[in-house]
Parts: C-alpha cells; structure tokens; sequence
C-alpha cells in the first residue's frame, strides 16, 4: 500500500522537495542529530544492469551499489542492483553508533541465501547475493518467448544474459522451412542413425537413433543463401560477439531424433573448447546456436530440455555441473520457431517416445573466431559456390581472415587478409 501510495504521487510531494523551503539547513540537520529518526529503513533499487559490456578491456561481472550513511534519514540505507549476471546483491550502510549492539546480521533482518559477494570496509556495509538460489534453482521456471517481428537484438542478448536462453517464435517462415526440409530430405534419408565415433560416451551424445546431418551448405540453397544470410541471425550474432569480436559458423547440423531414442546427456555446447569451461562462468560466451525446429517439437517426440539460468551456475574443468534432468524445462516449439541457446547453459534432446516421428531440430552454431570451427568447412565446401555467396557468408563460412578481441587477424597469408589470396 505504501508503494502504490508512493508512486501514485509521481514525485510529488516527496521529502526531499521540502529541503529547498528550509531557511538554514545546516540548523535544521544539527538539531535532528541524536533524536529519534523518522523510518529505520530506506530501500533504494536502481534495477537490472543491463550492461554486458564496457570498453574493449573490461567487462562487468556483477555488481554492488551503496550510498553513504545518513546522519538523520532513514537509520540503515539498503541498496539494491542486479547485476549482467542475474545476481541481486543488497547493500546496507548506517553510521557507526546508530544500530544498538552492532549485530549487522540481525539488524539487516534479510535472509542471506548466498555468499557475501566482498568485504567492503565502509561502515557497516553488507553485500551480500542471491547467487545460491541462482547456482540450483529449486523451482522449474521456463525460457522467455519472442515474436520475430517484434524482436529486438539487444533486447533478446539481454535476455539471454538473464536466462542462458531464449525463444524465437517464427524465425523462420513456413516457406522457408519447406523449402529448407525438401532440399535436405534425400541426404538425410540416405543416412544411417548413430555415431561413427566408436567412443561409449560419444555414442550416447550423439543418439544411437539420431541422424546428425552436416555440410548443408552445399547440400541447401535456403540455407546457405538465407540461413546462414539472415539479418536477424546476424544482427543477434553481433549484439552477442559485440564483446569479443568477430565470430564464424562453428557448424550446423540437422539433429533428427528418431522414434525411442532415450534422453541426450546434458551438457553445455561450449564443451569444444576447453578453455571456455576451465575459466568458468565468468568467460565470456564464446558461442550462440540457433536450434531451428523443421517440425513441430514436443514432449512426445524429443524437444529440447533446458535448464534456464545454467549458464550462470560454476563449473570447472572437473566439475562441469550439470544439474539433472528434473531441473530442466521441455521447450517445445514450432516448425520455423528457434530456440537461441549460449554455450554455457546446460541442455540436450529430449527423448522421443513416439512410434514413427522423426523430430528434426537443425542447430546452426556460431562460435567466437578466436576458436575452431567444429565442422571443416574450408576443405569441404568447392569454392566456386563460396565465391558467389554474400561476404558475410563467405566470413563465417572461414573464407575470410576474422578479427577476435585484440587480434591483429587469424586465418591469413603473410599478414594479409586472406580474400587476397583467394581473389574474390
Ligand atoms: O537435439 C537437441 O535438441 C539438442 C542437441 C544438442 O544440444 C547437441 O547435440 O549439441
């Protein structure tokens, strides 16, 4: 009642506004000095940052806010921010003497679900986060839906900077997706199911009863010429590397789950590249997949599980901290809908519990281009369809020297760019 009181006045008649009719206020604020204070509390929230970068040199993780101690305000000053990495981290200051018997604990009188973030030496400052929670949800909370025609880059890469995660309703349009699933249908029905990798684990990763199609650049005009051509993906990609520099296609694939295949063991994408899962979470996200559903997705027929928030969870190169599959949430979806994962959150198929439904989902991943592509698409693809595909694509494809953070260029000839060498 008090806030719907308070904002209801939009502004007006706040106390502050009254300071300016006090004739001397050094006068009024000594006198106030030593008497009872009008409130003991005053809760100050500036809100989400949405900040996920700064300069080229720095990036900002979490963050803290504290204002001064009041000599006559409210008693304790509580300061509430949520940083870029979801944590809300609560401040409280007071002037020494003006809490009887000093239990800073007791006195800020709020649970404390997480570790302290810092030792801030100001008087009685308290920082503290609700990481824990954070670190192993308890509740099952759902990825966060957007329509491609209302969508905003920043805002989606916001998102995903709170969720690890996020949905985009009709990315691609119903013309697209025929066009797409005819072109790469006879491939993918000449194909056999399982791993050619004779490793248990991979095995089980890769679906002993899925079909992992690549190289559709060759293999699909939709998608080498509007796929991996979008303005949509690229304006995302942007806003996502915006960061760490340029990015590539790390590889895509139709991941055709068939009919009674078990669950995908969780994981995170960015297990590639160990040097993404040994910094931990406070790497920056060094890849973006767009899981495009060609059907309909379901719970019956293997859609993807997501644990929203992983990505913000620890892990280690020992510990990758995968939660389990109760903690997940089923994202169904639409033919032409994608599911945007980063690489840290922690996600796998479903299982397809169907008679004779193939559920066919085509990740088209990007990574950072300061790592290896997962698929060779330098010796696979012929060259005379590369040169005749936009510059972007050709960039991604890993035809075009790339500029990660701070690098004077990677994929080069004596220094120069490599469409020097290639002449288109
Ligand atoms: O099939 C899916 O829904 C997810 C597959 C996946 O995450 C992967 O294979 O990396």
């Amino acid at each position: 009642m008090i806030i719907d009181h308070t904002t209801a006045q939009k502004g007006a008649d706040m106390m502050i506004g009254y300071l300016a009719h006090i004739p001397n206020q050094r006068d009024w604020m000594l006198q106030k000095l030593g008497r009872k204070r009008m409130s003991a509390f005053e809760l100050s929230n500036v809100g989400t940052s949405t900040t996920l970068r700064g300069a080229s040199n720095f990036a900002i993780e979490n963050m803290l806010f504290s204002q001064s101690p009041s000599a006559f305000s409210a008693a304790i000053k509580v300061s509430v921010v949520t940083g870029p990495d979801g944590r809300l981290a609560l401040g409280s200051t007071w002037q020494e003497g003006a809490i009887e018997n000093g239990n800073r604990d007791d006195v800020v009188g709020f649970p404390r679900p997480g570790r302290s973030t810092g030792d801030v030496k100001s008087a009685g400052f308290t920082p503290f986060s609700t990481s824990e929670s954070l670190h192993q949800p308890s509740g099952k909370p759902t990825l966060r839906r957007v329509r491609r025609d209302v969508l905003n880059a920043k805002e989606i890469v916001r998102i995903m900077s709170e969720d690890g995660a996020v949905v985009i309703e009709g990315l691609l349009t119903q013309d697209q997706v025929a066009r797409y699933n005819a072109e790469t249908e006879p491939a993918l029905a000449a194909m056999h199911p399982g791993s050619l990798v004779d490793h248990e684990e991979i095995q089980s990763f890769h679906g002993r009863n899925t079909k992992r199609l690549c190289n559709l650049t060759t293999l699909s005009k939709t998608f080498r010429e509007e796929v991996i051509n979008s303005d949509t993906i690229h304006s995302i990609c942007d806003e996502f590397f915006h960061m760490t520099g340029d990015y590539w296609l790390s590889t895509a694939q139709v991941m055709s789950i068939g009919p009674g295949s078990p669950r995908q063991p969780l994981h995170r994408d960015h297990g590639n590249w160990y040097p993404a899962r040994a910094m931990g979470p406070s790497m920056p996200e060094s890849s973006i997949s767009f899981l495009l559903a060609q059907n309909n997705t379901t719970e019956e027929n293997g859609a993807t599980l997501a644990i929203p928030r992983s990505h913000l969870w620890d892990f280690t190169l020992e510990n990758d901290n995968l939660g389990s599959y109760e903690q997940c949430t089923i994202v169904e979806l639409n033919a032409g809908d994608a599911l945007v994962i980063g690489g840290k959150i922690v996600h796998g198929g479903g299982a397809n519990r169907t008679k004779d439904i193939w559920r066919k989902v085509t990740t088209v991943m990007f990574c950072n281009a300061a790592f290896t592509q997962e698929e060779a698409f330098q010796i696979v693809l012929d060259r005379e369809l590369v040169k005749k595909l936009p510059e972007r694509v050709k960039k991604v494809l890993g035809f075009r020297t790339v500029y990660p953070l701070q690098s004077p260029g990677l994929n080069t000839l004596n220094n120069d760019d490599i469409a020097a060498y290639l002449g288109w």
